[in-house]
């Protein structure tokens, strides 16, 4: 390793000295590899994306689903320097092109079957992996010497891009650096008290910060084996829970578990550490998680652009529901009004933030960028909350217009703009409204202009549009919108009328 490099690979491999016996990747109760052959392994992959024309500052699009595979590919990309850029596997082939066009990789992997644009339309170079780890990318890694080591890397310098679709409903491409990703990783040992001792259960997407940079490198950085899930599914993680000191999830994950009578308190009782984080933890489920396993949750709050902010503390006590917690160390967090002053103790503002976790920017958005960044360096998060006289930070709501259905974030202006040219269509609103199960649920209404309508042709551009989890639950055609004074669409009362519709 070099002395000098950044790259958070060698920091990794570092902190696996004196480890190199212990599984470092199980897979659905097998032991992939340990943490001596994990070098070996990454080295293959590097090889293999050398072969396909990755070079360092290279982008390398990923649309897959967990493995092993992808794990391996992932650490590959930074290992030679390249960037990182993966996507929800559920995407449809126009939103792939999009990202496409945008990040402009050299290379695409991608399971077979998945949707993906035509090469006519998106020329970039493909190679296969699939969702069971099998695939042209595996194959390959698998004929060739490792390349050894890992490319130096500055701080400063590029690891990933997150798309996040953002207000303006074309997506915007956050750029993590190696230094990000790195001081967010030890923010996080520290104030969860990880050790090698720990054993991680993951169920999270990989193509997310918080199933990559939070469980994986958690697990990486604290040389604990992890033990990786296709996906959640209650029933796996019930069994495989005895077998972990940790446990994260979006809040889904443990309304599901709670709805499972299998989820016992002998199932949680030797567990270190339950976690929750991505969307709002309702007290009730705190409560009754408390109440069935005599845990509580550690909720903490984080997003894309700066992975993990605040986290409410480590002893059990101090875990308060309903809020997330102090800032991380190195995070500076201020709750300002609309002249950028700060609010005083309990009042509602706006949530901007500092820190070595904040990323660089939006990839090749100058005016995004300029307009979430303020010149003292403070990030503008589009949340709004407030601080207690501890300091301790609750979120209250969000500026942006965002819905967090499961964890997953959809933003109603990119299902708005599309939903607007349907022929018929005099104006949309996409909001969101409670849904016991994904917290949120996506719904949209609809005003006609008096021209030809069909609602079929409505659901089938939805549905070729938009990834399932994007795709509003229902659509209501209604005479008028509730407007206000300037005309403009009143969500809030949408919400409230919807409000039922899944109770
Ligand atoms: C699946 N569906 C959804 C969702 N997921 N609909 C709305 N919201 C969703 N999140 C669709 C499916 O396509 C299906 O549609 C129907 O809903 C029911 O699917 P089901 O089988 O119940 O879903 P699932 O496959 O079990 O997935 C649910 C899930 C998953 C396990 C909760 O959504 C998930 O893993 N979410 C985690 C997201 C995450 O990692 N977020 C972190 C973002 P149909 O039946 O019609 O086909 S990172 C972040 O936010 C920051 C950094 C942070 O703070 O962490
Ligand atoms: P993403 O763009 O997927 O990274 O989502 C980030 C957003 O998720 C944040 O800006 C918050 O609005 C929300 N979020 C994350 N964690 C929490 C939490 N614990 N409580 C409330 N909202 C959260």
């Amino acid at each position: 390793m070099s002395a000098q490099s950044a790259n958070l690979i060698d920091i990794f491999h570092a902190r696996h000295a004196g480890h190199e016996g212990k599984p470092a990747l199980v897979w659905r109760g097998e032991t992939v590899c340990s943490f001596g052959d994990l070098p070996r392994s990454i080295g293959r992959y590097r090889a293999a994306l050398a072969q396909l024309g990755v070079r360092r500052g290279d982008r390398v699009m990923v649309k897959t689903d967990n493995s092993p595979a992808f794990v391996f590919t992932y650490l590959a990309v930074l290992a030679s320097g390249a960037i990182f850029v993966p996507m929800n596997a559920a995407y449809t082939a126009a939103e792939v092109a999009l990202l496409i066009e945008d990040a402009e990789p050299v290379l695409l992997v991608h399971a077979a079957a998945t949707a993906v644009p035509d090469l006519a339309e998106a020329p970039v170079r493909r190679v296969t992996l699939e969702g069971d780890g099998s695939g042209a990318l595996p194959d390959l890694a698998a004929t060739l010497e490792p390349l050894g080591g890992a490319e130096p890397m500055g701080a400063d310098d590029l690891a990933a891009i997150l798309f996040t679709s953002g207000t303006t409903g074309r997506p915007k491409g956050a750029m993590l650096t190696h230094g990000n990703l790195s001081s967010n990783v030890a923010a996080l040992f520290e104030t969860w008290r990880f050790s090698d001792a720990d054993t991680i259960l993951h169920a999270l997407p990989l193509f997310h910060a918080h199933g990559l940079f939070v469980a994986l490198h958690l697990a990486l950085f604290s040389a604990a084996t992890l033990r990786m899930l296709p996906k959640f599914d209650a029933k796996a993680v019930i069994a495989e829970l005895p077998l972990v000191s940790v446990f994260m999830g979006v809040p889904t994950f443990y309304t599901r578990l709670l709805d499972n009578p299998a989820f016992t308190r002998d199932v949680a009782a030797a567990r270190r550490l339950f976690i929750s984080g991505s969307a709002p933890l309702l007290p009730s489920v705190f409560n009754a998680f408390e109440e069935r396993t005599g845990h509580r949750i550690l909720e903490r709050y984080g997003m894309t652009e700066a992975v993990m902010i605040t986290s409410n503390p480590y002893e059990q006590a101090g875990r308060i529901p309903g809020t997330v917690g102090f800032p991380l160390p190195g995070v500076s967090l201020r709750v300002i009004d609309g002249a950028r002053a700060e609010v005083p103790t309990g009042e509602v503002g706006e949530i901007e933030i500092k820190g070595p976790n904040v990323c660089r920017g939006y990839w090749r958005r100058p005016e995004a960028t300029a307009e979430s960044f303020h010149a003292d360096g403070y990030f503008l998060t589009g949340d709004t909350g407030f601080k207690d006289s501890e300091g301790r930070v609750t979120i209250s709501g969000r500026s942006k217009d965002l819905i967090i259905s499961g964890g997953y974030n959809v933003y109603p202006a990119e299902i708005e703009m599309i939903l607007a040219e349907v022929s018929g269509v005099q104006d949309v609103a996409v909001f969101g409204v409670p849904h016991p199960d994904f917290g949120e649920a996506v719904m949209a209404a609809v005003t006609l202009d008096g021209g030809a309508f069909d609602m079929g042709a409505m659901e089938a551009l939805i549905a070729s549009r938009f990834a399932r989890f994007k795709q509003p639950k229902a659509v209501h055609v209604l005479d008028e919108f509730p407007r206000n004074a300037m005309g403009k669409i009143l969500k809030a009362k949408l919400r409230e009328t919807y409000a039922g519709s899944f109770s």
